[in-house]
């Protein structure tokens, strides 16, 4: 049997229609800027993002390094949510390689920033007139939007904005980074445009490979200057790819208005997964908090725990992450409304319900 994957959107597979589109692709050589599949897939990206330029970047732990490298110098300090996947996800690369300090604040459960907060981290450090020699300066603020560790949550652009303003109107040098990865799944829970979302930030990075459904590749956006520096710092990081227009072929299809518009429908079968499991003796999730197609839930029943609960699912063939006290399940377009359904039957056979 095939197991039902709920691990991440990250495990959706190039369909029918994107394998054609490879084999078709026009490709060149996009060190050098010839592979038109990839210039138009940044085209249309910068389109959808409503910013000047985009550059096409292997994954999203790359694109989110690129934009805080080209945007905060070494030695400053960068704010970031406390459980954002830049603070908590990607391998300590803003240390090593970015070489800059991070400090976190808290999110509330929707994934927000308190703009009082924002403001009152702002620190004016060494290098700038009357700045305080013990502290680094604060270059850049970074947003997460879907919010993954906040269970998918989202955030208006009101919101951001806010967030934006508090920063700006203290220090009008700092720049302002979305981690966009899943930018789309939250433009479609609000019903408003990618564009709207990304207005308050200076660069906004997002995935192809999630839920959009193209099997590699994200995206950098920005002003003109920005991606040019983002091209350099791609190439030194190791992400230049050649013929890359068989991957940015997908990234074209991924992009369709269809095709997004059909997140809603990861967002119902996640909304209907909580609600199932909620019922399920042991198990808290809060469906009504599952804005769009991730969906934390915790365990503690008389067999074990979180870890306990994730082994029994994978022997029923049933695959979801346990992360800490919590488990994690994402709704893909490679999980059908019926294997939702055959999720939670072996979930209630797990926990003696069925
Ligand atoms: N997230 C992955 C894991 O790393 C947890 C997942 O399965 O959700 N920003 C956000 C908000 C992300 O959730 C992720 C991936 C990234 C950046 C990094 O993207 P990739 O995996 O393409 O480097």
């Amino acid at each position: 049997m095939t197991p039902i994957d709920l691990r991440s959107d990250t495990v959706t597979a190039p369909d029918a229609t994107m394998r054609k589109a490879m084999a078709a692709a026009e490709v060149g050589d996009d060190v050098f800027g010839d592979d038109p599949t990839v210039r138009r897939l940044e085209e249309r990206a910068a389109e959808r993002i409503g910013k000047p330029a985009a550059l096409f970047v292997p994954s999203g732990c790359m694109a989110n390094l690129i934009a805080v490298m080209a945007q905060a110098p070494a030695g400053s300090e960068i704010l970031v949510g406390s459980r954002s996947h830049i603070h908590t996800a990607e391998a300590g690369a803003y240390a090593r390689l970015a070489q800059v300090n991070k400090w976190p604040l808290a999110e509330d459960a929707q994934g927000r920033l308190d703009p009082d907060a924002v403001r009152a981290a702002i620190h004016v450090g060494y290098g700038l007139p009357g700045g305080n020699s013990h502290l680094p300066t604060t270059s850049l603020l970074c947003l997460e939007n879907t919010h993954n560790f906040c269970g998918g949550a989202v955030q208006n652009a009101a919101d951001m904005r806010a967030a934006a303003d508090a920063a700006r109107s203290r220090a009008p040098w700092i720049k302002v980074h979305l981690d966009g990865a899943r930018l789309f799944n939250a433009a479609v829970a609000l019903g408003v445009s990618s564009k709207s979302l990304a207005e308050a930030a200076d660069s906004v990075s997002f995935c192809l490979s999630k839920g959009l459904g193209a099997p590699v590749g994200s995206l950098v956006c920005g002003s003109r200057d920005l991606i040019v520096q983002a091209h350099a710092l791609r190439k030194m990081l190791g992400g230049g790819m050649r013929q890359a227009g068989v991957l940015a072929a997908c990234g074209l299809l991924a992009l369709e208005e269809d095709n997004v518009a059909r997140l809603a429908e990861d967002h119902a079968h996640a909304r209907r997964l909580a609600e199932g499991l909620a019922a399920l003796p042991g198990i808290s999730a809060d469906p009504a908090a599952v804005r769009t197609n991730i969906l934390f839930f915790e365990y503690r029943g008389p067999k074990g725990d979180a870890a306990w609960l994730q082994r029994a699912l994978e022997a029923e063939g049933v695959r979801c992450l346990a992360l800490g006290a919590r488990l994690r399940m994402v709704t893909h377009r490679d999980v059908s409304g019926a294997q939702i359904d055959e999720a939670l039957r072996a979930a209630a056979r797990v926990l003696g319900k069925a």
